[in-house]
């Protein structure tokens, strides 16, 4: 008999140990493969990726190409003679391809923004009850930064002013952000003044979120824009128009109707999902509907009715940034990061998972035909074409209601389950929740009411810097190892970490947003400060959203003094060790242009394009006081940014200080004694 050779050899499957350095994980990825189910870390090993792509220089914005410009074997030597059809160079194709990413990334980021405007405009205009604002004090903080007047005079006489009149005003001058035919967005006031100037300079201040994106797709279709620095400086400009402006307003209008994060406890990881009570999952991006799930699963007659069902409750639980909004705001747990987006149903035990928009897998509908998991899609631009996806389309004036359909629907699914449930045990617990007020409220102290003792402990050298450690999971890196190597590399050398996304995620699950980390991973400096106030070294700010979170925090730190004028002058690093995707691209460059050096990991699509990438990774400097940089390495990555946070703690003169701390613990107790 012939023996077919191909049906012999086994399928290519990732091995668990090389795709993650999460034990839950492996031992998930261990189960999908027993039951031959393939998930993403399977896929990435039998899938390359195309080598031309990933440095940034293939073209296919109109058919006579796509033009890829492969680099020469040995690099190039004397001129660049490569070319597409249409004479392109490397440099003009990589920054179109570039700033397309950043439109990606800016339209994704902004488009989230204008659904929670428009949410907070049904609010204002009464529309629905289901919304209601949650944190009046917010609202007023925010309403002179849209130029809304928070006081009117009567008879000479300041009075307050009409609450819902304050608050439709705001609703109009944030949605008008969009679109406004003139001026240039208001948030950006909010900025240092010196970095306001170099925008005004570099004329990169956006006009209106949607303008910028579209200027993107303009200037990048075939034959506009051929000079990559005047590409850049469009998607400087669409990147602004995320990070102080989409973004921005998405975090602060969230603040606003569901409540202002506050230091909250909960857990993290696949373990938070519990075999006896009902568990669903919500997955995405906007916080507009779980907001609505976490109040309907808390509801007596929902309980109550999951009792009926035989549960013992309800479990909810969040994938990527949808979780890190609900677990800021109520604690509710994050299963996992966005690559353990499909491990969640491999459990078993997930009765729905809901998903919005952004980060989701469309396999998620193939893995959950293996199971009783119901994949429910919810918003209109993001739906799936597989036949066992639910679509439900949630709206704001029936929120709701929608809400309790979409749980009633997971009770329901819980009598369906089959004998396959294995949950893994792990999960760790965590502290989050520091939004740019609760960091102001831990390390400001009441008495002085701004960042006075973060300042303070900067420039007596016991902390030495900032650390923005952000972004993705990227099924080519080992799950969460560059994550956890940078985070503890920095900590260990006493800078302090503020993290979002899904590294919030991954810190989390290792255990590492617990005050108690403080003694054992950071140097003795960010230790004794953790410890004296009760903070972990590593903050969780929130979602992607919420990275303009730290442009304020930042903003804050320079407005508190003593660390010069600007955020470029603080002693502060960014960094993505494992990023994937566009929004990543949009949020670094807003990190650059508003003064950060922010290194990526992984790889960065630019580097087929020497010169374009001196660009970014040294010229950029000049123009905005930060720059990009990749490297891959972990350890190499965090020391880059500790040698640019020293750098700048030298031209600040408190270098010194800082070498204090260093050498002589005991030196400094005796002082401090005396
Ligand atoms: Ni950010 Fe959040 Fe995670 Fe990356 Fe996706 S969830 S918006 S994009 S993968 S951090």
């Amino acid at each position: 008999m012939a023996v077919d050779k191909k049906a012999e050899k086994a399928p290519k499957v990732a091995d668990p140990i090389a795709a993650s350095i999460d034990t839950a994980t492996q031992q998930m990825i261990r189960r999908a493969q027993e039951l031959n189910i393939e998930t993403v870390f399977d896929r990435a090993v039998t899938m390359k990726p195309c080598n031309i792509g990933i440095q940034g220089i293939c073209c296919k914005n109109c058919a006579m190409g796509p033009c890829r410009l492969p680099l020469p074997k040995g690099g190039i030597e004397g001129e660049d003679t490569r070319k597409g059809l249409c004479g392109a160079t490397p440099n003009t194709i990589a920054a179109r391809n570039f700033i397309r990413m950043i439109a990606g990334g800016a339209a994704a980021h902004s488009d989230h923004g204008r659904c929670v405007a428009e949410v907070f405009m049904s609010v204002a205009r009464k529309e629905t009850t289901d919304y209601q604002i949650k944190d009046p004090e917010k609202l007023i903080a925010v309403a002179p930064n849209f130029g809304v007047a928070t006081t009117v005079e009567v008879d000479g006489e300041t009075k307050d002013r009409d609450f819902d009149e304050i608050v439709l005003e705001v609703a109009k001058k944030a949605m008008a952000e969009w679109g406004k035919p003139e001026g240039s967005l208001h948030y950006l006031n909010r900025a240092p003044k010196p970095l306001q100037e170099k925008w005004k300079k570099a004329g990169v201040e956006p006009r209106n979120i949607d303008r910028e994106i579209v200027e993107i797709m303009h200037r990048t279709h075939m034959g506009v824009d051929q000079d990559y620095k005047n590409l850049m400086k469009q998607g400087t400009r669409a990147a602004l128009a995320d990070g102080w402006g989409g973004s921005m307003i998405a975090t602060d209008l969230q603040d606003v109707l569901f409540g202002t994060p506050n230091p909250i406890q909960s857990e993290a990881n696949l373990g938070i999902m519990k075999e006896d009570h009902v568990n669903i999952i919500v997955h995405g991006h906007e916080p507009v509907l779980s907001e609505m799930i976490v109040a309907a699963s808390q509801s007596k007659e929902m309980l109550d009715y999951a009792k009926t069902k035989g549960a013992k409750g309800i479990q909810l639980g969040g994938i990527c940034c949808t979780a890190n909004e609900i677990l800021q705001r109520h604690g509710v747990p994050p299963a996992g990061t966005f690559l353990q987006q499909e491990l969640a149903i491999i459990t078993g035990a997930c009765d729905a998972m809901v998903v919005d928009i952004q980060c989701v897998f469309q396999n998620l509908a193939n893995v959950a035909k293996c199971f009783h998991t119901k994949v429910i899609t919810t918003h209109p631009i993001a739906r799936m074409e597989q036949d066992n996806v639910l679509h439900i389309e949630f709206d704001e004036h029936h929120a709701m209601d929608d809400a309790k359909r979409i749980v009633k629907l997971a009770i329901d699914n819980f009598t369906n389950r089959g004998a396959e449930v294995m949950i893994p045990r792990q999960k760790a617990t965590q502290i989050a929740g520091f939004g740019v007020e609760a960091i102001q409220y831990q390390l400001g102290g009441t008495f002085r009411g701004d960042y006075f003792t973060l300042n303070d402990n900067i420039i007596n050298g016991r902390i030495r810097g900032i650390g923005g450690v952000v972004g993705c999971n990227n099924a080519r890196a080992r799950h969460n190892e560059a994550h956890i190597a940078v985070v503890k590399e920095l900590i260990k050398n006493d800078v302090i970490v503020l993290t979002t996304g899904c590294n919030g995620i991954a810190c989390a699950m290792e255990g590492l947003l617990t005050p108690e980390t403080a003694g054992v991973f950071c140097g003795p400096g960010l230790a004794e400060v953790c410890e004296t106030v009760g903070i972990p070294p590593v903050l969780h700010l929130g979602s992607c959203v919420d990275n303009s979170r730290i442009l304020l925090a930042a903003t804050e730190v320079v407005k508190a003094g003593g660390l010069g004028k600007d955020i470029s002058d603080l002693p502060a690093a960014g960094s993505a060790p494992e990023w994937m995707s566009e929004k990543a691209i949009s949020i670094g460059q807003y990190f650059v242009a508003s003064g950060v050096y922010t290194v990526f990991g992984v790889n960065l699509p630019v580097t087929g394009a020497p010169v374009f990438q001196d660009y970014l990774f040294k010229e950029m400097e000049n123009l905005y006081g930060g720059k990009w940089d990749l490297i891959e390495d972990p350890i190499k990555h965090a020391q880059a940014m500790i040698a640019h946070i020293d750098k700048k703690r030298k031209a600040l003169g408190i270098d010194k200080a800082r070498d204090r701390v260093l050498m002589d613990m005991a030196d400094r107790q005796k002082l401090e004694s005396a």
